[in-house]
């Protein structure tokens, strides 16, 4: 578990710059841009500065850039103008996890079915 950008990480290299991206919002420890594949109207990833490879990780790693996470995904639906979304945070492969940096899914603007597939 590491805190440090890794080189070959894609989320990392979104956070740098190195990799453009469509910004959303953005905070000293987070950064928010848009899914490249939506899968809803609003479709928004929430990163964290720092590198860990996921939510649990993150927490035990990065407990403040968790919270700046978890502060910037209501900063993402206020300016979405969404009352009600789902947050995502997918681990493991066998869950759909492709990007092993920690990122929520900010998902909106649809009838969002409970529970979810
Ligand atoms: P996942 O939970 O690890 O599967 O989420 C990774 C997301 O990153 C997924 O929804 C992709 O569409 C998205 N993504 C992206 O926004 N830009 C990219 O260049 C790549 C993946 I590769």
């Amino acid at each position: 578990m590491t805190t440090s950008p890794v080189a070959d990480c894609l989320f990392c290299r979104i956070v740098a710059g190195e990799v453009p991206s469509t910004e959303v919002a953005s905070s000293a420890g987070a950064y928010a841009f848009r899914d490249i594949d939506p899968k809803a109207p609003t479709h928004v990833l929430v990163v964290p500065r720092t590198h860990a490879p996921d939510l649990a990780a993150l927490a035990v790693a990065d407990p403040a850039g968790l919270a700046a996470v978890g502060e910037l995904v209501g900063e993402v639906a206020r300016a979405e103008g969404l009352e009600a979304y789902r947050t995502v945070f997918n681990t493991g492969a066998g869950a759909g996890q492709t990007v092993f940096h920690a990122h929520a899914h900010v998902i909106g603007g649809r009838d969002l079915g409970w529970p979810p597939g």
